[in-house]
């Protein structure tokens, strides 16, 4: 182990003027904050947001901005760890509450960022993705691949509202991010293929057995069922243990998305568990609850809606303050990205 690095003001100031005018920099002063011992350096923060405090002003906005003046009429929320301007929640993963009043449309396009919906409260809102017209339901998630056209619609009463979650700091910051405007989408008439051609895991359309979609052939995870399963699931489960289930792509059985991973998570009344520190970053958004999180050290009460940061290298500790009522909660995280990169980690 290096005990001691050299510094700048250790070299003299007419090499580093020189070094400066051609556009270099000496390693070694600056080597251990890149490479520190054992943890990486973090700048995000734990952190929470009450979705009571938010849904007011984010009502606001839509008497505030017109649809057309916002294409998508979202708040972001940043971490404040980071500069409020690079929008960002953890370093790889954006999220923001989106607003879309009865009537209003959200202009098709599409882009390199993948991104997701995660429905918060409202009925009759929809995801049109590559002509698939996806129902949004509370706690439905869907899809947006990265490069899949999407565009957003609402037919019923009242405000709808969602979390988006995108990888958009890390498209961003790797200079790969933009976007591309078309015409709206032509509908395909039939319900998507959450009802149809994926309607229960472990079957599939008989002749994907010779051809396989190892793109993103299941773009709406209905709540409804995913409530069910965990239930289930929760029967078998030893208590402690995380209740957990993974959202796959059900061709493949692997992640759905390439960088971003998703999963539900149930409480069992009175249920307190944790989960071990691990490699990635993540974002909790509660779907039913009441309860706490212990985040790295850092305490929140949280309510149903709310939305938690988790840094890199945290564990989790969630209760639920319920004796009565299941707690859910869905998690978004790095996890695939750290995987593709070869350097996933849970530390027990
Ligand atoms: C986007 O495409 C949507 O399609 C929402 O609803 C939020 C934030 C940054 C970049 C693209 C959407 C977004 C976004």
């Amino acid at each position: 182990m290096t005990e001691q690095l050299g510094t700048l003001d250790e070299l003299p100031p007419s090499y580093l003027k020189e070094l400066t005018s051609l556009d270099l920099v000496p390693l070694w002063p600056f080597l251990r904050g890149f490479l520190p011992y054992g943890i990486p350096e973090r700048k995000t923060k734990p952190a929470h947001w009450a979705y009571e405090s938010i849904r007011p002003l984010l009502l606001q906005a839509g008497d505030l901005t017109p649809i057309e003046k916002a294409e998508r009429r979202v708040l972001v929320l940043c971490n404040p760890g980071h500069n409020p301007e690079d929008a960002l929640v953890t370093p790889t993963i954006y999220v923001g509450l989106q607003l879309i009043l009865p009537g209003e449309t959200a202009p098709n396009h599409k882009h390199t960022p993948s991104a997701v919906r995660l429905v918060v409260e409202g009925g009759g809102g929809f995801t049109t993705v590559n002509g698939e017209k996806l129902p949004m339901e509370p706690g439905d998630l869907i899809l947006t691949p990265p490069g899949l056209w999407h565009e957003h619609g609402h037919e019923g009463d009242g405000p709808i509202i969602w979390m988006d979650a995108l990888d958009l700091p890390l498209i961003y910051n790797i200079e790969a991010s933009y976007c591309t405007e078309g015409e709206p989408q032509q509908m395909k008439p039939d319900p998507d293929g959450s009802q149809t051609r994926y309607r229960r895991a472990g079957v599939l359309p008989y002749q994907s057995l010779n051809q396989r979609d190892y793109g993103f052939p299941l773009l709406r995870f209905p709540w409804r069922e995913v409530r069910e399963a965990l239930k289930d699931l929760s029967k078998i489960t030893p208590a402690g243990d995380a209740v957990q289930l993974a959202y796959v792509n059900p061709e493949t059985g692997q992640e759905c998305m390439p960088t971003l991973g998703f999963s539900a998570l149930m409480l069992r009344p009175g249920e307190e568990f944790t989960l071990p520190k691990r490699s990635s970053s993540g974002v909790l958004k509660v779907v039913e609850g009441r309860g706490q999180a212990d985040i790295d050290g850092a305490t929140y009460d949280w309510d149903q809606h709310d939305i938690i940061a988790v840094p890199t290298h945290s564990p989790i500790t969630l209760v639920n303050r319920s004796g009565q009522e299941p707690a859910y909660l869905f998690l978004v995280d790095d996890a695939p990205l750290h995987r593709k990169l070869g350097f996933y980690e849970e530390f027990k």
